[in-house]
C-alpha cells in the first residue's frame, strides 16, 4: 500500500514528531510529567492522525521501528530536563511481543542516561491478552530495570480485574470514555469511584484520561482521584511549549 510506503519513508525523512501532554497530580496541580504522542506530517498528505496510522504501522509490522524512534526520541528528550519528571511511552502489543523489546528498553536508558523510574511505559489490556505468558515476562523484565508500568486504557479490555491483578501495572490510567460528563452522569460516575475504590485497595494510584471541562476535575478532586490529563489541563504540544516547566530558571 501507498500509505504503508510513505510511513516508511517518514521514518528515516524526519516527518515523524513527538508531542507532549502534561499529567498533573490533582491536589497540588503540579505537573508530574508528560505522555510522549507520535505525530506524522507528511507533504501530501498534511497531518495524519495517529488512529489512521498507528494501525497501519501494527499491521505492517513497521510499528517496532516507529516504536523504537520514540522510546529512543522520548527518553533522550527527558533526559535532557532539568527537573526529574516521567515520560510515558506508548507501547503497542506487536513491540511488547517481540523477543527484543525489554533489551531494548535497556540500551535505551544506557544510552540516554535517563533515570529508569522516570520513564513509564502504557500498555493498553488488548496487548496483554495477544500472549499472556511472553506480556508477563516482557513486564517483569522492564521492572526490574526500575521501569513503571502503567495499564492504559483502563476499562475498555477484556476481563479488566483479572489483569490488575495478574500484571505488575504501578498505575491505572481510566479511559477517557468514563471520565467524559463524569460529574453529570451517575453511570460513570459510579463506574469511576468503582474504579478509584479498586486502585486505593490494590494501593495502585489512578490516573484519569480525558478531562476537558472544571466540573470533570471538580468531580475527580472530591472523589481523591491521584492524577490526570486533558485537554482542561494541558493539550499535547512541541516540548518547547512546556520549557517553563522541564527548565528550572526559565
Ligand atoms: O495522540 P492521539 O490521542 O491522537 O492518539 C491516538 C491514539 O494513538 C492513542 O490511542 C494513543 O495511545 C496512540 N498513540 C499515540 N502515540 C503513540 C505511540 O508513540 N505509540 C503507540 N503505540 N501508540 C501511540
Ligand atoms: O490511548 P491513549 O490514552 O494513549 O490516548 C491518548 C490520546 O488522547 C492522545 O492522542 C491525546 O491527543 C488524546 N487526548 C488527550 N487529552 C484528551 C482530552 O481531554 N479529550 C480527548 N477527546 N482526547 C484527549
Ligand atoms: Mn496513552
Ligand atoms: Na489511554
Amino acid at each position: 500500500r501507498l500509505i504503508e510506503h510513505e510511513l516508511r519513508r517518514a521514518v528515516s525523512g524526519g516527518e515523524l514528531k513527538l508531542v507532549y501532554q502534561p499529567q498533573i497530580q490533582i491536589d497540588s496541580g503540579e505537573v508530574i510529567g508528560f505522555e510522549a504522542l507520535l505525530r506524522w506530517h507528511n507533504r501530501r498528505r498534511g497531518d495524519v492522525p495517529p488512529n489512521v496510522f498507528i494501525p497501519i504501522a501494527e499491521e505492517s509490522g513497521l510499528i517496532v521501528e516507529l516504536g523504537d524512534w520514540v522510546l529512543l526520541e522520548a527518553c533522550r528528550e527527558a533526559a535532557s530536563w532539568d527537573e526529574p519528571l516521567t515520560v510515558a511511552v506508548n507501547v503497542s502489543a506487536v513491540q511488547l511481543h517481540s523477543q527484543e523489546f525489554p533489551h531494548k528498553v535497556h540500551d535505551v536508558l544506557i544510552r540516554t542516561g535517563l533515570p529508569p523510574h522516570r520513564l513509564e511505559l502504557e500498555i493498553t489490556e488488548t496487548a496483554l491478552i495477544k500472549d499472556m505468558n511472553r506480556a508477563l515476562a516482557a513486564l517483569r523484565q522492564v521492572k526490574s530495570l526500575g521501569v513503571r508500568v502503567a495499564m492504559d486504557d483502563f476499562g475498555t479490555g477484556y476481563s479488566s480485574l483479572s489483569n490488575i491483578r495478574a500484571f505488575p501495572f504501578d498505575v491505572i490510567k481510566i479511559d477517557r470514555s468514563f471520565i467524559k460528563s463524569v460529574d453529570k452522569n451517575e453511570q460513570a460516575a459510579a463506574i469511576v469511584r468503582a474504579v478509584l475504590g479498586l486502585g486505593r485497595g490494590l494501593g495502585l494510584p489512578v490516573m484519569a484520561e480525558g478531562i476537558e471541562t472544571s466540573d470533570e476535575l471538580r468531580f475527580l478532586t472530591d472523589e481523591y482521584c491521584a492524577a490526570g490529563q486533558g485537554f482542561h489541563l494541558g493539550e499535547p504540544a512541541a516540548i518547547e511549549h512546556f520549557d517553563h516547566i522541564v527548565r528550572t530558571g526559565s
